[in-house]
């Protein structure tokens, strides 16, 4: 199921489009990048949209009010209008400032509030993963019922390994998270020691790792690619070194690799106690 806040298509034929985002890329920021990261997944979509709606509401507004003071500073002042007016109401024009606000953050709720729903309602997942965030690296658990039954470490690279590797400096991981294109997917997310945050910009989620607390969220892509994040919650020390990497990939090569998986990560049972952490992440 896909709901758009409106059609991408006519939003760009008006020449509607926030130009920035022709220079984002996916899955990654890009030095200079204006704007967001691009949508792949239909929240995303209805994130940009909805952003794109409140620039232009925020810019007309703006230039109206500019417009306003202009007039007045011309035509008000005390060499063009010697005698001032002594009018201090006017019932027509206060109901009209009031009524105007209220319609159009009425306007801005509604689009608001579906987009809300949109994200917090899980759809039924096709794959369940578990996020568990410590300080300072991502784990990831694969449950049993669902093909999986293992369980990972995922730490950032040096940034000498992530050159090698041709992957971004400070995003790039060991173990990446693997899941299939087009299959929904459901993030249950945990905090093992202090609270994380689970946070992918190209796929429009952002859910609180809690100690204790089972929170949720999930996304849908049709598009293969690297997708890259950070822990966005302060968690001490090496915050800034735990990143995430979800590599979305065809449905053969998720089975493929689930295999080749299973037997790397056989002696990490899913579901065991969650380790201390043993390895920082290098710090810059
Ligand atoms: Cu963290």
């Amino acid at each position: 199921m896909t709901i758009r806040f409106w059609n991408r298509s006519a939003l760009t034929a008006l020449g509607l489009s926030i130009p920035g985002h022709a220079f984002a890329a996916a899955g990654h920021p890009e030095p200079w990048q204006m704007g967001f990261q691009d949508a792949v997944s239909p929240v995303a979509e209805f994130v940009h949209d909805f952003h794109t709606a409140l620039v232009w509401i925020i810019t007309i507004i703006t230039l109206f009010v500019l417009g306003l003071l202009i007039a007045v500073v011309v035509k008000f002042n005390e060499k063009a209008n010697p005698v001032p007016s002594r009018t201090t109401h006017h019932t027509g024009l206060e109901i009209a400032w009031t009524i105007i606000p209220v319609l159009i953050l009425v306007g801005i709720a509604i689009p608001s509030f579906r987009l809300l729903k949109y994200q917090i309602e899980l759809p039924k997942a096709d794959i369940t993963v578990k996020a568990i965030g410590n300080q300072w690296y991502w784990s990831y658990e694969y449950p049993q019922d669902q093909g999986g039954g293992f369980k990972f470490d995922s730490y950032m690279l040096t940034r000498e390994d992530a050159q090698k590797a041709g992957q971004p400096a400070l995003l790039a991981v060991d173990n990446e998270v693997v899941l299939p294109a087009g299959k929904t997917v459901v993030f249950q997310v945990v905090g093992a020691d202090v609270i994380h945050s689970f946070s992918v910009p190209s796929l429009a989620f952002r859910m609180d790792a809690i100690p204790g607390r089972m929170n949720q969220t999930w996304f849908k892509t049709d598009r293969e690619g690297v997708y890259y994040g950070q822990c966005s919650r302060l968690c001490g020390q090496n915050h800034a070194y735990m990143p995430i990497a979800i590599r979305v990939v065809s449905q053969d090569k998720y089975t493929a690799w689930l295999a080749d998986a299973k037997k790397k990560f056989a002696s990490n049972d899913a579901g065991a106690a969650v380790k201390v952490a043993s390895r920082s992440a290098p710090v810059e």
